[in-house]
């Protein structure tokens, strides 16, 4: 179990749009990934980059709880390329919960906060690593990847994209196809960091208790913890909500309890490292410098194809 995983690097095409939906330009990234191997299931972790953003809506965009905008900074880590899939699940739980939409590649929901907690916990037993969910600054740096728009795509997103109600439109976007259903993950272009299915498909719960806005929040990109039992946060909407509520800085606050038809989550890590006992510190640094090393050489956007 000592070091683990399959480590690689991941070659993927994302997309930028205009005012009104339409492709302009189609770039190929690259992401490290780390994988662990539950059974023959793979579970993909990618490393995000650290860095600064600012977190939350402008004037003129979202809602009153993505307010005040501030930066934050965040410190890498790594999240999972999709939501966690029901084969995943299995494959860590032992058995599926009564799910919305079956199919192995689809993420898992109906997951109470509480059951993502435990998915977590029996993950980090089995691989010696500090699995979590991610904070709510972790998952919003995450889904942005650099940008400042409403979508990690550009300022309005289309079905093409992502799987929401199309009947709905974001501004000036396009209308599209309503799904009735979550989709297998993966099957939308990846955003800038190499990450799938951040709008729409499953709500995914964060780590931190519900604030109302954003007066007071920690900038250092850790959860904003409250007491056991409070209400929690979600983010990037889900296939049966309209595109307004998938933007990466949309919020929803919803009680640790419920696991609804659309919500799942994903999982994030901060260092791949599992703490060893024993462990000597030559051996600590030795790992830590070669994460380092892998950590630098991870992402990168190349080849930017104009349309
Ligand atoms: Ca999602």
């Amino acid at each position: 179990m000592a070091g683990g995983g399959d480590e690689s690097v991941v070659t993927f095409e994302t997309v930028t749009v205009d005012q009104w939906g339409a492709v302009t330009a189609r770039s190929c990234g690259q992401c490290q990934v780390m994988q662990e191997d539950l059974d023959g299931v793979g579970l993909e972790m990618v490393v995000v980059p650290g860095g600064s953003f600012l977190m939350g809506s402008g004037p003129g965009e979202g809602y009153e709880d993505e307010r005040p905008r501030h930066p934050v900074t965040v410190p890498a880590f790594h999240l999972g390329r999709y939501p966690v899939t029901q084969e995943q699940w299995r494959a860590v739980m032992g058995s599926l919960p009564r799910v919305r939409c079956r199919g192995e590649r689809r993420p898992v929901d109906r997951v109470s906060w509480h059951d993502a907690g435990a998915f977590c916990r029996r993950l980090a037993q089995r691989t010696g690593r500090a699995y979590r969910l991610p904070s709510e600054a972790e998952w919003e740096y995450a889904c942005r990847a650099g940008t400042m728009t409403a979508f990690c795509y550009g300022p309005t997103i289309s079905t093409d994209l992502a799987n929401y109600v199309g009947e709905h439109v974001y501004r000036g976007g396009p209308k599209g196809v309503y799904r009735h259903e979550s989709t297998g993950v993966g099957a939308f272009p990846a955003n800038a960091f190499g990450l799938h299915d951040m709008h729409g498909n499953v709500w995914e719960w964060c780590a931190d208790a519900w604030h109302g806005d954003y007066t007071g929040a920690p900038t250092d990109g850790s959860a904003w913890l409250g007491p056991d039992g409070v209400d929690r946060a979600m983010r990037g909407g889900c296939w049966h909500d309209p595109p307004d509520i998938c933007r990466s800085a949309a919020r929803l606050r919803q009680r640790p309890v419920d696991g609804e038809d659309f919500y799942g989550f994903r999982v994030a890590l901060s260092e791949w490292a599992p703490a060893e006992r024993g462990d000597t510190p030559s051996a600590a640094g030795e790992r830590r410098s070669a994460w380092s090393r892998l950590r630098a050489s991870g992402h990168r956007l190349s080849r930017k194809e104009r349309l």
